[in-house]
């Protein structure tokens, strides 16, 4: 197998044993950590998503390519550009949407913000609107990214927005996840909520339109 298949083999099967080692050697041939999770490691996360869609799959099995995905991540981490900010381009809360537990791409936007100047307050997974709301009127951030992974979590994108207008909030929505699309955000969430919404398709674009609001 080639180097890309290898490290897609590894999130299909759910094995870490030569992943490091494979990691290793990607560094030396990929432009950037990021181009080795963008490319063969999402590659097969697709995978996954298709065989369990076929119920090839079952969520251990899934669990198990999570863990790998997550590894590789943190390996990958201490390698990725980090920008010398003299001061903090802004605040952003982060949470996945009540009722979902997917955390991978949320994990990876803080990462990005993170290491592009901004202070990242995690809330976790399953974050009901009621959290979210007390904790933007603790941390008071900048920014408030959502992400779901789920159909259902692409509604409760739309509680969330109203439940944020009802307390009085109208700070930037940043939204992102495979439940999404730009044209979800603007036809369906945009409108419940008095502030700006805006979709974010991967970590990157996110923290590129992090830069143009707030910046
Ligand atoms: Co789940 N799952 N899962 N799962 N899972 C999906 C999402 C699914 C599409 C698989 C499938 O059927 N083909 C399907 C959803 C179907 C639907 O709703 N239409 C599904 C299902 C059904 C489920 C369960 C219901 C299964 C069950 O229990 N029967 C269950 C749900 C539990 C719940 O949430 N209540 C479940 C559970 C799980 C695991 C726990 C086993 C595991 C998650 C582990 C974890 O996250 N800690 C898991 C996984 C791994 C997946 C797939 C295979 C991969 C998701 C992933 O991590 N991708 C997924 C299929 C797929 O997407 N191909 C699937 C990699 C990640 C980097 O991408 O999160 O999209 P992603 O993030 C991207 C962009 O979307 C964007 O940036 C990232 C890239 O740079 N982005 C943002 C994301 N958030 C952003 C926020 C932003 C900006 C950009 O700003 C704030």
């Amino acid at each position: 197998l080639s180097l890309a298949e290898r490290l897609a083999s590894y999130v299909v099967e759910g094995t870490k044993e030569g992943l490091l080692e494979d990691l290793q050697q990607a560094l030396e041939e990929y432009p950037s950590p990021l181009a080795i999770i963008n490319g063969p490691l999402m590659d097969g996360m697709a995978e996954v998503g298709r065989l369990f869609n076929d119920n090839q799959l079952i969520v251990a099995e899934v669990l198990q390519s999570a863990e790998v995905m997550k590894t590789s991540v943190s390996f990958l981490e201490p390698f990725m550009e980090k920008s010398v900010e003299s001061s903090s381009k802004g605040k952003v809360i982060l949470a996945t949407v009540k009722g979902d537990v997917h955390d991978i791409g949320k994990n990876l936007v803080d990462i990005i913000l993170s290491n592009n100047g901004y202070d990242v307050v995690d809330l976790g997974i399953k974050v009901a609107p009621a959290d979210l709301i007390e904790a933007v009127r603790r941390e008071k951030p900048d920014v408030v990214g959502l992400s779901g992974l789920l159909v259902k979590s692409a509604q409760q994108m739309v509680l969330t927005a109203q439940d944020l207008r009802e307390a009085g909030i109208d700070l930037p929505i940043l939204v992102g996840g495979a439940a999404l699309s730009r044209k979800f955000t603007t036809n369906k969430i945009a409108p419940e909520y008095n502030g700006l919404v805006v979709y974010a398709k991967d970590a990157m674009d996110g923290l590129s339109l992090a830069n143009r609001v707030l910046n």
